[in-house]
């Protein structure tokens, strides 16, 4: 069982319904387990399954399905595929650890806003990843768990906390799993290209997604569950998340207008908001990044982004720009040595054929 560890108290502000929130306690949990889902589907606007259920694959190189990291609430470790921490040049110090409110906080349906970085207008998302809690009625019980995730072309933050303009959206069938209680917070890597169900975000970039906790294809709330929190707005981050959430605060299973939460509240992240992250599907052409730090040597390798002799900007960190031209075989490498063993690093690559920036986060062995 996983420690959770009592922070402190606050008091929700923002929004009509501040009184139903107050008094939440915020904790931190040590630990995350990966798990796969069974099955997906597509969903319309509704919630209705569109089609059949596709039976889950898993993807052979994570890459293929997330080529292009378009916003990053997650923070991801390469090297351990695990949620780290000191990336985008901020250690908050918690390692795996994150947030969450008190075990019995319903937050099964959510709104989240988001503003992706450069390059992902009208993305074709083809990686998502999720943290939740999932808390069903308390240690020693299980329930299925379904989640709904759609995206939405607009956000809404001044006071109404409403926000619609579906986009695409799909159901998650992880079979039925154990309370958070007994096994601590669950993050899925979801691969959706792997089963060609991969969801369309904003056409400008920037909006939000709903995410509904049920027990089944139908959409029935769960017993009790609530998002991971984490945060995006880092220092090298160049997608952002406001303070607003938009939550079913009267548990009625609609956002209805007033129902705000403000997760502006003073921690490292800050704001906090639900643990998500957007990458875009890669194509045989689309610029790649990878990065992996052996024996204290950080390589970073790039593919894709220009013709040869393209120059490459890296950067360690937000240092000092690092230049390479691209080979005649299309790829160009970058290494930077000197670094301790366990420190996280966040490496970038840019060209003037691309545009725009690629982000790798791993730790050193
Ligand atoms: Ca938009
Ligand atoms: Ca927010
Ligand atoms: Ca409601």
């Amino acid at each position: 069982m996983r420690k959770s560890l009592f922070l402190m108290s606050l008091l929700a502000t923002g929004g009509l319904a501040t009184s139903t929130f107050a008094q939440l306690q915020l904790e931190q949990v040590e630990e995350g387990v990966r798990v796969s889902p069974v099955a997906i589907a597509k969903i319309d606007e509704l919630g209705n399954i569109l089609g059949d259920w596709i039976e889950w694959t898993e993807p052979g190189v994570s890459e293929d399905c997330g080529g292009w990291l378009c916003y990053d609430a997650v923070g991801t470790d390469t090297r351990t595929q695990l949620p780290g921490d000191g990336f985008y040049g901020l250690d908050c110090g918690l390692g795996s650890g994150r947030f969450k409110f008190s075990d019995t906080t319903q937050d099964r349906v959510f709104v989240e806003d988001f503003a992706a970085q450069g390059g992902c207008s009208a993305a074709d998302f083809g990686r998502i990843e999720h943290a939740w809690w999932w808390q069903v009625g308390g240690a020693g019980t299980s329930e299925r768990c379904v989640i709904f995730i759609s995206m939405l072309e607009n956000w809404e933050s001044s006071g109404n906390c409403t926000s619609g303009g579906f986009v695409d959206g799909v159901a998650v069938d992880f079979g039925v799993l154990a309370s958070s209680k007994d096994v601590g917070y669950y993050i899925a890597d979801l691969g959706l290209c792997s089963t060609s169900a991969n969801v369309l975000g904003p056409a400008d970039g920037s909006g939000s997604y709903k995410v509904v906790y049920a027990q089944d294809e139908f959409g029935t709330l769960a017993t009790t569950a609530q998002p991971m929190l984490w945060g995006d707005n880092q220092p090298l981050n160049e997608g952002n998340n406001g303070k607003r959430h938009h939550s079913d605060l009267d548990n009625d299973g609609v956002i209805d207008s007033g129902e705000c939460k403000n997760n502006d509240l003073g921690n490292c992240m800050n704001p906090l908001c639900a643990m998500t992250s957007f990458w875009k599907a890669g194509t045989p052409t689309s610029p790649k990044l990878r990065a992996a730090c052996k024996n204290g040597t950080l390589t970073a390798r790039a593919k894709n982004f220009g013709p040869a002799g393209t120059r490459v900007t890296f950067r360690l960190d937000g240092g000092a720009n690092n230049n390479k031209q691209v080979r005649p075989s299309g790829r160009c490498n970058m290494k930077f040595p000197g670094l301790a063993s366990g420190s996280p690093h966040t490496v970038s690559a840019t060209s003037d054929v691309v545009a725009a920036t690629l982000y790798r986060n791993t730790s050193c062995n």
